[in-house]
């Protein structure tokens, strides 16, 4: 049964829940001995993110361990590019591969219509979540945001400098603006369709949102996640949406005045006074350095309390900066979650 009472819907919908509702970005995964196991049952990662059965189980996994407020649904950013029709494979111990798109011929071959049956093992997976989640808990769906999502269609995968990515970009506007414009028309229906399967709230992720600034951050960044925003909310009024232009900087005010989200993830470099006070009326989320909770110890309880003291009185969503790393220990999350919750 669902709850009226979820903390963490209840503050993006503007209420500064205190405790604030905490759930942590990639909470399924490798830190998790049960994920490796069930990892090494489903085969090939994008079999995980495709197997209903091993999907819901990995995304179940922390919130039995953890009882966190807020569940997302166990996927990548990449299913938007494999939904399209782009060959899409995770190389073990590399990350993700795709075919590249940089062509006209490619981009005319990247194929909507057949989008919703590809990724259709995920609906079913939101659809089983809500069904087998806590009434209290939030159900999260998400999506990468074209331009972090354009960056892995181009180069082919991850990518340090974004080189061919941006040259394109800026040789050929025209083209970059195409593929940008599929991606956001693409995002708006698989969201869509998360929120029409029982997703209570979205996460757009803007991952390499830092490598533009000026007009290029403007236009590939600040409105593609306008325009998803805008869409959404057209169509879902009550589903909050929350942004994360990771590490943009002083760009997150830019941002934050032009984007109609409810709630802004910020990285850990974002001063949180500073966040308050000008990114204001929006909820926020964040900003642990996920590497102080491989630390842990004292620093990460200090920090921990500097976040919380900053916050307290204002919307807000205790989370990472960035998402969870493989090495960090089952207990310093635990004793995480005991510390914001004894507030
Ligand atoms: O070996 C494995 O088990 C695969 C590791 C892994 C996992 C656990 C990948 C490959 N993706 C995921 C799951 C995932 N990806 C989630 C799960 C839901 C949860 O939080 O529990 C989410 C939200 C993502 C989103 C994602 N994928 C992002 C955006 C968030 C971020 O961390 O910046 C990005 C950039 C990706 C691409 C991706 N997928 C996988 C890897 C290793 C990467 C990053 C590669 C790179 O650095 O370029």
């Amino acid at each position: 049964m669902v709850s009226p009472d979820r903390p963490l819907l209840r503050t993006l919908q503007g209420e500064a829940v205190w405790p604030p509702p905490i759930w942590l970005m990639r909470q399924a995964g490798r830190y998790l001995p049960e994920y490796k196991v069930t990892r090494a049952t489903a085969g090939q990662f994008l079999d995980l993110c495709l197997s209903p059965d091993h999907a819901v189980e990995v995304t179940l996994q922390p919130l039995r361990r953890y009882a966190f407020d807020g569940s997302i649904m166990f996927s990548d950013i990449l299913m938007v590019p494999h939904g399209l029709g782009q060959t899409v494979w995770f190389a073990e111990g590399e990350g993700p591969k795709l075919l590249p798109v940089r062509t006209d011929e490619a981009l005319a071959a990247l194929d909507l219509a057949g989008f919703h049956q590809r990724v259709g093992p995920v609906y079913d997976i939101v659809r089983r979540l809500r069904s087998q989640i806590p009434g209290t808990t939030t159900l999260i769906g998400f999506a990468g945001a074209p331009w972090t999502v354009a960056t892995y269609m181009i180069e082919g995968g991850s990518s340090r400098s974004y080189e061919t990515t941006k040259s394109l970009m800026w040789q050929n506007p025209d083209w970059f603006q195409r593929l940008i414009d599929l991606i956001v028309e693409t995002t708006v229906a698989y969201l869509s369709a998360q929120v029409s399967a029982g997703a209570d709230v979205l996460q757009l992720f803007d991952s390499w949102a830092s490598a533009l600034g000026g007009p290029a951050f403007d236009r590939w960044v600040i409105d593609p996640n306008r325009r998803i925003v805008k869409a959404l909310k057209a169509q879902h009024p009550t589903v909050p949406v929350i942004c994360f232009p990771r590490a943009a900087g002083v760009q997150y005010q830019r941002f934050a005045d032009q984007v109609p989200c409810a709630g802004l993830s910020l990285d850990p470099t974002v001063p949180l006074d500073w966040a308050r006070d000008t990114l204001g009326p929006k909820c926020l989320q964040g900003n642990l350095d996920p590497i102080l909770l491989v630390a842990g110890g004292e620093a990460l309880m200090t920090e921990v309390r500097r976040i919380g003291d900053a916050m307290r009185g204002h919307p807000f969503v205790f989370n990472l900066g960035h998402g969870i790393l493989p090495n960090t220990p089952l207990d310093h999350v635990a004793a995480l979650v005991a510390e914001v919750r004894s507030w």
